[in-house]
């Protein structure tokens, strides 16, 4: 099968599935990169900005903990603006940065070569899906930087197979540094993902857009509400696109109605305790995990030694 055949076939299957579901990879194309920059620019949107405080504040403790970088693998860079902010600390020879939209990452890439023209480096299209592997950089010791609670999007299971991975690529020698969510008040958790500005609304909607180019479906975006909820039991933040009357949609080889207050799950933001996580790190085989975190136990960033 061709590449675009299982993309096809993937939303296909998720529109159609007894739970209706879009995976939170078709946010980001290229007006949904842009409403997530956007939103990590909102005051209620904690998550970025205290990531943020907590590299700058601890740079140099990080720095120690992550020791010698051969290289520092991206995973999810986007604008390359959050591993460049360590360069100076962390002194990479060498940067790869990892996306799945290629042509934003190039240009990315292209404008931080410029500022920093002694740091060899490399853009990659990558799917965190698919396994991890390096054949080119054995013996390197790497540095796996996967900050902004990207693996939230991941359910627990996942989260520990993906530390798995990374902890044996990396043969003994560097390791994880991860910024991640934590457990907190729910109206701040509620607020961060119902902004006022309706930039989370537009944000999830963008994805049936995107969704239409993919599958040339029909989907109306004023077909459509956001709705965003904190599971408690499950600590995750859930976000659906919810019908706002009947609803037919089509695409050449098949259609799919939809029912006034239809759910359609787009993405899971899980949030953790400072002790679940580190406890998950080490069960997957790193041998230890140091922590930062803010004066309200918002964010947490970790460095765990493989
Ligand atoms: C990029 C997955 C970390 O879960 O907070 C932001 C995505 N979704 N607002 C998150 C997101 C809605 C974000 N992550």
């Amino acid at each position: 099968m061709t590449q675009a055949s299982d993309t096809t076939q993937e939303i296909i299957s998720g529109l159609q599935a007894s739970t209706p579901s879009i995976s939170p990879k078709f946010f980001y194309d290229d007006i949904g990169s842009r409403l997530f920059e956007v939103i990590t620019l909102l005051d209620e949107y904690y998550p970025s900005r205290t990531e943020k405080s907590i590299m700058e504040a601890n740079s140099q403790a990080i720095a120690l903990a992550v020791g010698q970088c051969d290289v520092l693998l991206d995973l999810g860079a986007g604008n390359c603006a959050k591993a460049s902010a360590l360069f100076d600390s962390i002194k990479p020879k060498q940067y790869r940065a990892l996306d799945i939209s290629k042509a934003f990452l190039e240009s990315a890439v292209a404008d931080l070569q410029k500022r920093f023209p002694m740091i060899e480096m490399q853009a990659q299209a990558f799917d965190l899906i698919q396994p991890l592997d390096f054949p080119d950089l054995i013996n390197q010791r790497k540095t796996f930087f996967y900050p902004g609670s990207s693996i939230g999007n991941f359910d627990t299971e996942s989260a520990k197979r993906f530390f798995e991975n990374i902890a044996k690529v990396c043969q003994g020698a560097g390791g994880l540094l991860i910024g991640v969510d934590l457990i907190k008040d729910r109206e701040v958790l509620h607020r961060a993902y119902n902004d006022s500005l309706g930039v989370t609304s537009a944000f999830n909607l963008n994805a049936l857009l995107h969704i239409n180019r993919l599958i040339n479906a029909n989907f109306d975006v004023r077909d459509w509400e956001h709705h965003a909820i904190f599971n408690e039991s499950l600590s995750r933040i859930e976000m659906y696109l919810r019908a706002v009357r009947d609803v037919q949609v089509s695409w050449p080889s098949g259609k799919q109605s939809f029912q006034k207050d239809a759910l359609i799950h787009t993405e899971n933001s899980y949030k953790y305790t400072i002790a679940n996580f580190t406890q998950m790190l080490l069960d997957a085989g790193f041998k230890s995990a140091q922590t930062w975190t803010d004066s309200n136990s918002h964010f947490l960033v970790c460095y765990a030694s493989a």
